[in-house]
């Protein structure tokens, strides 16, 4: 049996995909026996506690010489120190912007122990937004060519990869997974919570509500259904939603659109939920849709970017071209109008997210990268 392996996985610990992604990692990781040492600012998000699993905090200090707080160095020499003090065989780094660098950083700081393998998820927007931004990119593209692998979750991620940073070394697609937990209150309850009336439908829509989610195009959806719709919106929003309340208004929605924000049971409201609504203008994968599929809710969404990857439009959910809101419309009314329809496309989502998407089919493959990297 080969031996359990020691890392360190980095990411964002606020909310967004990226640091989900890498909490449920170390989680599935630790629970197979391995060692994981999660390095950041605070603890993420969802981070997950229990046998196998530390935190290691890097601490900023704002010296007021400096315009800007430095967070690479202080991140690389905190890398080093717990690589160095764990025996750790490599680090896993989401998001290439800083932590790619910082364990480029780390790796020359340790100088003979020097075996430490670095391995680099691209997540979004460090590629399709940094990626292109000459104050980044070169910085981006020599992280990724001193990395021992690079991975992404779609194709599409790893031909933008390609197209915008010309990186030439291999980059390896392992699809994001999602592994549920149990709901901790019943659905009925959720619902009453809500207010969602027992002859209305719960439409979801997750995000962290940044600008290229389109919450313009999502409440203008939501307006386009008309008042007859049976349908409430709920928005689990992972920044405040204050500055879209004006459009509420406007668009005559108050009442109708229910926000939550930063949850953490996100369980509870997809177990509840009857069907995703998802308006983004690129994404690379949506961690959002394939979380809603794993309760067996199809999604309506924009064919962009990795959704076409997670989502087989007819099958699992329903896509319409990027920017056509009266096709998305269309598209939602046609499934509020039909239960029974939902209810096949739900099923075929949550096959699909088991299949492809689950922890069993996914973190092998990590399993696999990392033993590959080491050497056998
Ligand atoms: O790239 C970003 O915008 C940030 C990143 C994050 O940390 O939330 O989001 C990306 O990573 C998720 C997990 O892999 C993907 O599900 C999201 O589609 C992706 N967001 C974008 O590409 C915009």
């Amino acid at each position: 049996m080969s031996r359990p392996l020691k890392l360190a996985i980095t990411c964002y610990p606020s909310v967004g995909g990226s640091g989900i992604l890498a909490s449920e990692l170390g989680e599935e990781l630790a629970r197979r026996g391995h060692e994981v040492h999660f390095i950041s600012y605070e603890p993420p998000f969802r981070m997950p506690s229990g046998p196998g699993i530390r935190f290691h905090a890097v601490r900023v200090n704002d010296y007021d010489l400096f315009k800007y707080p430095d967070y690479t160095l202080p991140l690389s020499v905190k890398m080093a120190e717990v690589a160095r003090a764990h025996a750790l065989d490599l680090l896993h780094v989401h998001y290439a912007v800083p932590h790619a660098t910082a364990a480029i950083l780390a790796r020359a700081m340790l100088r003979e122990e020097a075996r430490l393998r670095i391995i680099t998820t691209l997540h979004g927007t460090d590629t399709t937004l940094l990626g292109r931004d000459p104050g980044y990119g070169p910085a981006i593209r020599h992280a990724l060519e001193h990395s021992d692998a690079i991975t992404t979750v779609s194709a599409f991620m790893q031909r933008e990869t390609v197209r915008l940073l010309g990186v030439r070394r291999p980059i390896e697609v392992i699809p994001n997974f999602f592994e549920p937990h149990a709901p901790r209150r019943p659905r009925a309850e959720v619902r009453r919570e809500l207010g969602v009336a027992d002859d209305e439908a719960l439409v979801l829509h997750i995000s962290n509500l940044r600008a290229l989610k389109r919450i313009d195009l999502l409440l203008e959806t939501a307006a386009r259904l008309g008042p007859r719709a049976r349908f409430k919106l709920v928005i689990l929003a992972g920044a405040p939603f204050a500055p879209h309340e004006d459009a509420v208004r406007r668009l005559g929605l108050a009442g109708r659109v229910v926000v939550r924000e930063k949850v953490a049971e996100v369980e509870d409201y997809l177990q509840a939920a009857d069907l995703g609504l998802f308006t983004s203008e690129t994404e690379s994968f949506c961690l959002s849709i394939l979380e809603a599929m794993s309760f067996g809710c199809p999604s309506v969404a924009f064919a962009v970017g990795g959704i076409p990857e997670v989502v087989r439009s007819g099958e699992s959910g329903l896509l319409v071209p990027f920017g056509d809101t009266a096709a998305l419309t269309r598209a939602v009314e046609s499934l509020l109008g039909d239960p029974a329809r939902r209810a096949t496309l739900g099923r075929a989502a949550r096959d699909r997210a088991r299949e492809h998407f689950s922890a069993a089919a996914v973190v092998p493959q990590y399993e696999a990268l990392y033993r590959r990297v080491l050497g056998g």
